[in-house]
């Protein structure tokens, strides 16, 4: 795999201050495929520098000359998908069509809303006698997770660069690669030094001294709950902003009047995809109880084409398959029924776990209520509406969800009654452009679209 020993700093890449490394595992196999640099506090606090060197030359750029740099990197990144693809395929694991579709594909359409949102998007409004001007919020901190590692570094930067930010970017220890390949997309499309910075590094390390440091005017950051208050805290001690972007455990909830066998297939697979790894998943499905005995059937069945090694890749490390494996014992101890798959490694070698589905989950089980992120459904029974709108509110999350019903307009009347950022209408369509983001304890702020620009907006009021 290639890869570089060095810090894309200031626009160019750099040797790390120290000399500590971070191996790169692929998860199907174990076997390290690369080193990346372990960078330190003194390798962030120079990113940072060239930041905030490049912040007020970029702020007074006009955005459509930002518009067209963002042009230019989605060409970057839509010319060098296959590279993309197979990066994500070697450092993630999974299955190098999904990759293509969804880790090359979907940043790509992020990055090229971006940089259309660039040129319409109006910069200042007039209320009244008062002209409102957005202004870039200034130096950004992105700190992004592995499980989709390059849409979420896209849907983080694209946004802060339309807007006139600069950014200093942490990825995910466990996919530094794409990372690094996205930096090359940065520098080949032209995009000034320094206005993109890539410092990698382990989380309480280089992490840490990205969220803490004094020259950051915004931190953006996803990944787990703990991680998240914490950024949070000290965000909020600094009195600096803060986007939050977190876990969840969305309900599938499928209506008496919806296509049964239709829900219960798109649901199995919207969990399976990326093994499980994706904090929208719909991991609890609620069925009618009339229909349940029918549902979990259908679950069964379905779960069964999903082989993993062929449909199904690995998780991303040992760490997170122990962890997921953890959930599933504690599944059976608590009393659920395991209806396909349960802890026993699927293959001989790679961080595996079966595709498990469980039926009789109760609200009050910790399969209900925590987040897995892997591979493993939960189908729960309701007596009626109020029962459903009940179970799906109650858990602390809120981030998504999705709604099946014979008529659209009684699955939008369910929505409405949901405590979350994002429902699918029965089955719905990834739409770039939309807001994502949490309700109650899934996050704070919103990605994607005018919305996920406006998180790296200010605003300045002139009275006449
Ligand atoms: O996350 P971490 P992990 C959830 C999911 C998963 C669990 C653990 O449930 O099982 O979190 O995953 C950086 N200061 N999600 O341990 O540690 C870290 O280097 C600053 C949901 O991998 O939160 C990485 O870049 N940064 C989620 C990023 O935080 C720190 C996606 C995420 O890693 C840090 C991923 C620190 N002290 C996991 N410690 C989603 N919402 O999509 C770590 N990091």
């Amino acid at each position: 795999m290639k890869q570089h020993d060095a810090m894309y700093i200031g626009g160019s890449w750099r040797p790390a201050a120290g000399d500590g490394t971070i191996e790169v595992v692929d998860p199907a196999d174990g076997r390290v495929i690369a080193t990346v640099p372990a960078g330190s506090a003194a390798d962030v606090d120079a990113a940072v520098r060239a930041a905030r060197a490049a912040l007020p030359g970029w702020a007074a750029t006009p955005p459509a000359e930002r518009a067209d740099r963002l042009a230019a990197l989605h060409e970057q990144l839509v010319g060098r998908a296959e590279e993309i693809a197979e990066t994500v395929t070697a450092e993630l694991g999974s299955p190098l069509a999904f990759s293509r579709a969804v880790h090359a594909g979907v940043p790509a359409a992020v990055c090229g809303s971006y940089a259309e949102l660039a040129r319409t998007f109006s910069f200042e409004e007039r209320i009244g006698n008062s002209t409102v001007l957005l202004e870039p919020v200034g130096v950004v901190g992105a700190i992004t997770p592995w499980n989709y590692p390059l849409h979420q570094v896209v849907a983080k930067v694209a946004p802060a660069l339309a807007a006139g930010c600069t950014v200093v970017l942490k990825p995910a220890e466990d996919t530094p690669l794409v990372a690094q390949l996205f930096a090359e997309c940065v520098d080949a499309a032209g995009i000034p030094a320094g206005v993109f910075n890539l410092v990698t590094g382990l989380g309480p390390v280089a992490g840490q001294a990205l969220a803490e440091h004094d020259g950051i005017d915004l931190v953006s950051f996803t990944g787990s709950t703990a991680v998240g208050r914490r950024i949070g805290a000290a965000a909020g001690a600094a009195v600096k902003q803060v986007a939050l972007e977190l876990g969840g455990k969305s309900a599938n909830v499928v209506l008496p009047s919806a296509d049964l066998a239709k829900a219960v297939a798109v649901g199995v697979a919207n969990v399976m995809a990326n093994s499980g790894q994706t904090c929208s998943a719909w991991t609890r499905m609620l069925v009618h109880e009339d229909r349940y005995d029918e549902a979990v059937a259908l679950a069964a069945a379905a779960v069964a084409k999903y082989v993993p090694g062929e449909r199904v890749g690995p998780l991303v490390s040992a760490r997170q398959r122990d962890r997921v494996r953890g959930y599933i014992e504690r599944g059976l101890a608590e009393g659920a029924r395991l209806v396909a798959g349960g802890p026993e490694a699927p293959c001989a070698q790679g961080y595996f776990v079966s595709p498990t589905v469980f039926a009789d989950v109760t609200p009050d089980m910790t399969l209900a209520q925590e987040e897995i992120f892997g591979p493993v459904l939960s189908l729960m029974k309701y007596a009626d509406e109020d029962d459903a709108v009940r179970i799906a509110n109650g858990t602390v999350y809120g981030l998504a969800g999705a709604v099946w019903a014979a008529d659209e307009a009684e699955a939008v009347a369910f929505a409405r009654r949901l405590d979350t950022g994002q429902v699918d209408i029965n089955g719905g369509r990834f739409n770039p452009l939309a807001p994502f983001g949490g309700y109650k304890q899934s996050g704070v702020g919103r990605e994607l679209g005018p919305h996920g620009l406006t998180e790296y907006l200010q605003t300045k009021s002139l009275q006449f």
